[in-house]
């Protein structure tokens, strides 16, 4: 697996993505998506993994949006297909198999924020900094902001925030629901290992279900998405881990999930 801006490091059962490009604040430029699709695809493959965590190389930003650079001059051809490719890699993360939890330094603009917003839990170092900020470069939002934002902080925050492109601070983002929890910068990793491990002691199989019903169910009215999570919750007592978490109860005795 050959990558230039992304690493992947595997710690017991969490995986640790790095967008590692931090002379340009970790922008996504075509490469660094690439990359990203590619370290996904692997994820993917990995059933010794159950959790994973997204963050970005150094202090300062978690990613400062798509590569203006890159964009600047490009044809509407090439505009489509940057645009096409950054959204499967979004839509490929937000729909992985494992849960994603979005370690948060410093800036979260644009293609940044959207990013985080890709991952299912966000946490943030108090020095993070949010923003939609497209409107001012003359665009929307083009990798699901002006989908994911309003789903997660509302209708009204999100046209303020996508309206204006202010920028907002992480006790701010806190506030709205746009992030779970602040940290201090220098405890960001080690909080989002515990929790990533904490979410790994559970049966893995029912962890990737949880998800698929929220994320899928979610989509749809209450009518199906009851019948989504009937059948998500019917899959589970096909696994060896249900069998396991539930005799383990009833047994009194320390359980030990298989991923089966
Ligand atoms: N792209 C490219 N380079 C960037 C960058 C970015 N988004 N953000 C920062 N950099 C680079 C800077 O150019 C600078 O590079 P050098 O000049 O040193 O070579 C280096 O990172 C350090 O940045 P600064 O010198 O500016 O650092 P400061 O501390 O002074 O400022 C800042 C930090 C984050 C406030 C500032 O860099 C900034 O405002 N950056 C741009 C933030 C921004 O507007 N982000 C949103 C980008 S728009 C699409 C889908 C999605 C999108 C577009 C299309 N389609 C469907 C087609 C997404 C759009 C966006 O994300």
């Amino acid at each position: 697996m050959e990558l230039k801006n992304v690493t992947l490091e595997k710690k017991e059962k969490v995986a640790i993505v790095t967008i590692n490009r931090p002379k340009a604040l970790n922008a996504l430029n075509s490469e660094t998506l690439k990359d990203l699709d590619t370290v996904i695809a692997e994820l993917e493959k990995d059933k010794d993994l159950y959790a994973v965590i997204l963050t970005g190389a150094g202090d300062k930003s978690f990613v400062a949006g798509a590569d203006i650079a890159e964009m600047k001059d490009l044809t509407e051809e090439q505009g489509k297909e940057f645009g096409i490719l950054g959204n499967n890699v979004f839509r490929r993360l937000e729909n992985l198999d494992k849960p994603v939890i979005a370690a948060i330094s410093g800036f979260a603009l644009g293609g940044g924020c959207e990013l985080a917003m890709a991952c299912d839990i966000r946490i943030a170092s108090e020095k993070a900094k949010f923003a939609q900020p497209e409107v001012g470069l003359g665009i929307t939002p083009g990798f699901g902001g002006t989908q994911r934002l309003p789903r997660i902080v509302g209708l009204g925050k999100a046209k303020e925030l996508i309206y204006t492109g202010d920028i907002i601070k992480a006790d701010e983002a806190l506030r709205i629901g746009l992030v779970n929890k602040v940290v201090p910068l220098e405890n960001l990793m080690e909080e989002a290992l515990t929790l990533a491990n904490k979410i790994a002691e559970n049966a893995p199989i029912a962890v990737k279900l949880c998800k698929d019903a929220i994320n899928r169910g979610t989509q749809v009215d209450m009518d199906q998405a009851i019948l989504v999570e009937a059948e998500d919750f019917g899959k589970c007592f096909s696994t060896e881990d249900q069998k396991e978490g539930m005799g383990a109860f009833i047994e009194r005795r320390a359980k030990n999930f298989q991923n089966k």
